[in-house]
């Protein structure tokens, strides 16, 4: 019997990387975060208290310990703070390295500006991608009291290089006048609610085109997820987003890449935005394991 050093993965998560489909890994990066920080203790949070859920879900029969779930935890980039640039260059070298691997990166935010460097990582291999956000707001400013580099600006910053009609918007509720003039000529916005979800998902894998998920957890309710640095009324329930997020990957839509941000443990003491949290990340790392 061997002995293994005392590393903490998230549940279920125990495969070696040259094996592995999935890399899992934590970006705890908060510094432009216009509210209430915090987020970047979210991927600590989520791998800590995932052995609080089990690793089976009855919704899709299947398991994280499945023959067909191979999902390595590479653990949490060292991330400077305060200078967003070379944080969003960080995450860039890693996922293209995950990429050029020919594996899935699932970056756990910290804030949103962290899917700036890996959407813009996978657009290198992926010049044709889209990109699916589910979130309250709409992130399309062209910057936040004078700065770019913001969560506040990130989808805009994607829309940089993606360009028209790439990125799909979901749960969308908050914003200035300008955003949803923008998005009107730039991108699809669906407000409120994930409606159209479906037939975007037909069509994405009609196309085969290849599409990156990010998941701004603020597109639920603040009453389902009140562990959150900029929360808004009026959002979603748990359900409405599993059934969004893995009809989805289910559709047959080509998955290249995942994120799911914006947790911030510290405000929830409740511990149940975490909770929520680890459940989502199973489910769709099921997900992607059973349909890839
Ligand atoms: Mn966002």
């Amino acid at each position: 019997m061997s002995m293994q050093k005392n590393v903490e993965s998230f549940i279920g998560c125990d495969s070696q990387y040259d094996e592995a489909g999935i890399v899992l890994f934590g970006a705890p990066f908060d510094s432009t975060t216009s509210y209430r920080p915090g987020s970047r203790f979210g991927p600590s949070a989520v791998r800590h208290e995932s052995f609080g859920i089990e690793t089976y879900s009855p919704y899709q029969d299947a398991d994280l310990t499945d023959s067909c779930c191979k999902v390595f935890d590479e653990g949490d980039l060292e991330l400077p703070f305060g200078d967003p640039l070379p944080v969003v260059n960080s995450i860039m070298d890693n996922v293209r390295t995950i990429v050029s691997d020919n594996k899935i990166p699932f970056m756990v935010g910290g804030e949103h500006l962290v899917t700036l460097g890996a959407v813009n990582a996978l657009y290198e291999k992926y010049p044709d991608m889209h990109v699916v956000q589910f979130d309250a707001h709409a992130d399309l400013r062209d910057d936040y009291l004078g700065t770019k580099l913001s969560h506040a600006c990130v989808m805009r910053r994607c829309h940089d290089f993606l360009g028209d009609m790439r990125i799909h918007q979901f749960c969308i509720r908050s914003g200035e006048r300008e955003e949803f003039l923008f998005a009107k000529s730039h991108t699809h916005m669906h407000k409120f609610t994930t409606e159209g979800i479906e037939d975007l998902g037909k069509a994405l894998a009609v196309s085969n085109a290849p599409v990156y998920l990010t998941i701004d957890l603020d597109c639920l309710d603040s009453s389902v997820l009140p562990g959150t640095g900029t929360p808004e009324a009026g959002g979603i329930s748990f359900m409405a987003l599993y059934e969004a997020v893995i009809g989805l990957i289910g559709s047959g839509a080509r998955i290249v890449g995942v994120d799911v941000n914006e947790l911030s443990p510290m405000l929830d003491t409740s511990g149940a935005s975490t909770a929520l949290t680890c459940k989502l990340i199973r489910e769709i790392l099921i997900a992607l394991s059973i349909n890839r």
